[in-house]
């Protein structure tokens, strides 16, 4: 994502090199001393860059975050280091003070600069955590919740991600073995005035929020936290990973996952489900739309791209009017 592109965080251990060479190249006491609480400001500047851009970070990326880390120790490592950056001026100014009255003694340097860089060493963990922090946000797919958002989701191997890559930029991988996906994708679809962002998910398992696996969370992160549409796919082939029934469960706890936002159900792999399964499909699917969980339903061939941009492209039009008027 594009947020923190660019940001560094420096771990303990690279401040502290640079501290080394900085104090090695310094002149006289009081150059030594400012060169270490210097090259500690500066090499930690990118932590307070990064906390006051967290403040701006989106409710969807904040829950993927969470299924990697702990926010409480998040917001210690910054704590950490805003009180060592401030500490370390402190110190700075004594020791300045010091070796100004006492004319430079080596050892009081080394005190001075001891001290400080204990500061720093106690956040030694909390850099870590930031450092992967930053690379795990880097890693994310850049996703604009302000812009239109079509949210692939359903059980796992329905055929999510091959309707994502029939319709869009994206191409995540296709298998035919449950959870295939692991993240969040996004792929972009043109209708020339604006584009669509469709978001493939992982497969969810008919259980709540509080059982599901870091996989599912990153599902459940997509269908809670951005707005726009969902289409929910359903296998309706005796090879499915799940019964129909179950799929219907998984179908609930989407919906309140999602709320009042739309829902579409997609009855997928009609090129290859028998009439029986298909009626069944149908009926469940037509069920879910007097049940209040959908708002329509259709079928699908995913592999198609024809069957499957028809789908999207009716959905974009009855849920995203408003953009089409320029
Ligand atoms: N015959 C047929 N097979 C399909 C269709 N759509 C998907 N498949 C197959 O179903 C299997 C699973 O497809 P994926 O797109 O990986 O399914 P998924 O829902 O993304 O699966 P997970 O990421 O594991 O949850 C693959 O073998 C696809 O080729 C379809 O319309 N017809
Ligand atoms: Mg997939």
């Amino acid at each position: 994502m594009e947020l923190v592109k660019g940001l560094t965080i420096y771990t303990y251990d690279e401040i502290l090199e640079k501290v080394r060479g900085s104090y090695g190249r310094a002149r006289g006491a009081e150059g030594r001393l400012q060169a270490v609480r210097d090259v500690i400001v500066s090499r930690t500047e990118s932590v307070v860059k990064l906390s006051s851009l967290l403040e701006g970070l989106h409710s969807f990326y904040w829950r993927l975050v969470e299924v990697e880390f702990d926010r409480g120790e998040i917001e210690g490592a910054f704590k950490c280091v805003r009180k060592a950056r401030f500490m370390v001026d402190k110190l700075w100014g004594r020791y300045r003070y010091i070796v100004m009255a006492a004319g430079g003694e080596r050892g009081v340097v080394r005190e001075g600069v001891g001290r400080m860089l204990s500061l720093v060493k106690k956040c030694r963990r909390g850099l870590l955590i930031l450092k992967n922090l930053v690379v795990f946000l880097q890693g994310l797919p850049s996703i604009n919740p302000e812009e239109p958002i079509v949210v692939v989701a359903g059980p796992p191997n329905v055929g999510k991600s091959t309707f994502v890559r029939s319709v869009s930029t994206a191409k995540p991988e296709v298998a035919n073995y449950p959870f295939t996906t692991k993240q969040v994708t996004v792929g972009h679809r043109d209708y020339g005035v604006f584009k669509v962002q469709v978001i493939d998910t992982p497969g969810l398992l008919d259980r709540p929020v509080e059982e599901m696996n870091p996989i599912e969370r990153r599902a459940a992160a997509a269908l809670g936290e951005l707005r726009g549409a969902v289409i929910f796919m359903l296998d309706p082939t005796r090879d499915s990973y799940m019964s129909l029934e179950r799929q219907v469960k998984v179908a609930w706890g989407v919906k309140s996952l999602i709320g009042g936002k739309p829902l579409y159900v997609a009855v997928n792999k009609v090129d290859v489900a028998d009439r029986l399964e298909l009626g069944k499909a149908l009926r469940i699917a037509s069920e879910l739309v007097e049940g209040g969980l959908a708002s329509g339903f259709y079928t699908v061939k995913a592999l198609d791209r024809d069957s499957a941009s028809k789908i999207l492209d009716d959905i974009v039009a009855k849920e995203f009017t408003s953009y089409f008027k320029v």
